[in-house]
């Protein structure tokens, strides 16, 4: 929380986010959600002067539709779909119909095997917000299901040269994602599948290949006012067989339609790292990096009025725990810690690159072993690193936790993170820098009270411990400012004087 960034650009290149879809508290509340149970696939369409997002809170409502006049917001609170029973809906307009599409359970609720699934299309009635009940099986399984195909999902429909394209993901989200597509001459079908599908997978090419990027599916198609296309596409950067701590990222190629169908990354197998510049009227691509793309390097001394709208929370905050104030970001120390499924003291960012560091400057005090304030390195409610400031019979100690993993044993209670190390702070300063870096042997973590000396916590942990493969789930990791009393009540503070990350 907040959900659904919104990222704008002018030519497919330089991207900034403008807000977020869901910054309110009525829009979402996902106090109780596991991470990864929130917030799945979102569309966002553009008709009539209206914009429109579709998503779906898994466990808490299911599909809804917001709106907005302006991109940036203020979007509507979440007009829920009751009879949508699915995932990824996507909404298409075609004159005055509206149409939506979504990964649904198999004819009759009966999967003749795992991963099953339909697509599924009701027409919408924008007046009311709501789905009509004349819903309509369009894929069964997917493109061919004698070979059961599984995780039919994330449908589009488009509409060009006299045909309606459904284009969606089939094989499921991880190594084997694919991207299909079917066309029809009538919006609702019968709809045929492309001979020449998958029009996009990696799965197929060699693994030992460098710098491979993987997992590729879940497409979505823009055409610019040249009259090029591009394909933007889910996919990951694994370091090491099928680790990957970023998560799914987004990924754009161009494409081009031959014969009467997409083909996603004309003349290549592989997806690459760069291709030639759109041909966008107007455009002056500036050396300027995106703010969110691997290469970057961000700086915030809390200067601003508010939070910079790259930093999320972890959950729906219950109250306000962070405020910006004498340049400094200042967090109330919350009971909650990260191994629950509450609204925590955390102000995150996410990792998106695979070498890199962050490194934050804190000033806090503590009488109290409950008490800790510092940086985290979060997966999971029970896969993370965190490097905090506490105390240790009044002395003033740094700390290295390590979260218990899926496997705890027999003398661990199932959520206690593990404390790797604990070494007494000699001077009282309150101020203290904390530096996480990763690199291919691992985060290696830092503090420093003495200007320009670093001291090694530890090094090399296993970044494996926090990746996809190893924790589950489909989300990147989170660097967290993250302050908690473990539990008891507290009034203290822990305020942060700035923040850096460099990611490469
Ligand atoms: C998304 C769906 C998927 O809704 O992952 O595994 C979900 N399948 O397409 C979360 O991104």
């Amino acid at each position: 929380f907040p959900g659904l960034p919104i990222m704008h650009s002018k030519d497919l290149v330089t991207w900034h986010q403008i807000g977020y879809a869901m910054d309110r508290k009525e829009q979402l509340d996902l106090d109780g959600a596991a991470v990864s149970r929130g917030l799945f696939a979102p569309a966002i369409r553009y008709h009539d002067s209206l914009f429109y997002i579709t998503c779906t809170l898994v466990d808490k409502g299911g599909n809804f539709i917001i709106t907005a006049r302006d991109a940036k917001g203020p979007w509507s609170n979440p007009a829920f779909l009751p009879n949508i029973n699915g995932i990824d809906p996507s909404m298409f307009f075609d004159g005055d119909h509206a149409y939506i599409v979504y990964n649904s359970i198999p004819p009759d609720d009966q999967s003749l095997y795992q991963g099953h699934r339909t697509i599924r299309m009701n027409s919408v009635d924008l007046k009311t917000m709501k789905a009509n009940d004349d819903q309509k099986i369009l894929v069964n399984g997917g493109t061919d299901i004698a070979k059961k195909p599984i995780w039919i999902e994330a449908p589009h429909l488009l509409r060009k040269d006299g045909w309606y394209y459904l284009y969606c993901a089939e094989g499921g989200t991880e190594f084997n994602h694919s991207e299909v597509v079917f066309r029809s001459k009538t919006v609702d079908g019968p709809y045929i599948p492309y001979e020449k599908n998958p029009i996009l997978t990696q799965r197929d090419l060699d693994p030992t290949r460098p710098k491979p990027i993987t997992s590729t599916g879940h497409a979505d198609f823009v055409e610019t006012n040249a009259g090029d296309w591009y394909a933007l596409f889910l996919g990951c950067r694994p370091y090491e067989g099928n680790h990957y701590n970023t998560g799914r990222e987004t990924f754009m190629t161009p494409m081009q339609w031959v014969d009467g169908w997409p083909v996603i990354n004309p003349g290549y197998t592989e997806v690459q790292y760069q291709y030639p510049a759109p041909k966008i009227e107007g455009a002056v691509f500036t050396s300027k990096v995106n703010e969110f793309a691997t290469h970057q390097s961000f700086h915030d001394h809390f200067d601003g009025k508010e939070l910079n709208n790259r930093y999320t929370f972890l959950r729906t905050p219950a109250k306000q725990f962070h405020k910006i104030k004498d340049g400094k970001l200042w967090i109330d120390l919350l009971p909650t810690t990260c191994t629950e499924k509450k609204s925590i003291a955390m102000v995150a960012d996410r990792q998106n690159h695979l070498n890199g560091e962050v490194s934050t400057r804190m000033e806090f005090q503590t009488q109290k072993e409950n008490e800790k304030a510092g940086l985290i390195i979060f997966q999971n409610e029970t896969h993370y690193y965190y490097v905090c400031k506490s105390a240790d019979h009044n002395v003033p100690v740094v700390q290295l936790f390590k979260g218990p993993g899926n496997a705890v044993n027999a003398d661990q209670s199932p959520s206690e993170p593990q404390l790797l190390t604990s070494i007494p702070l000699r001077s009282a300063n309150s101020a203290i820098i904390f530096k996480v870096t990763v690199d291919e042997k691992g985060y290696s973590f830092y503090y420093s009270i003495k200007e320009g000396e670093w001291l090694l916590l530890r090094s090399s942990m296993d970044r494996n411990f926090l990746s996809t493969e190893t924790a589950g789930g489909f989300v990147g990791c989170m660097y967290g400012m993250y302050a908690t009393s473990n539990g008891r009540p507290t009034l203290n503070t822990a305020r942060y004087d700035w923040y850096e990350h460099h990611g490469d």
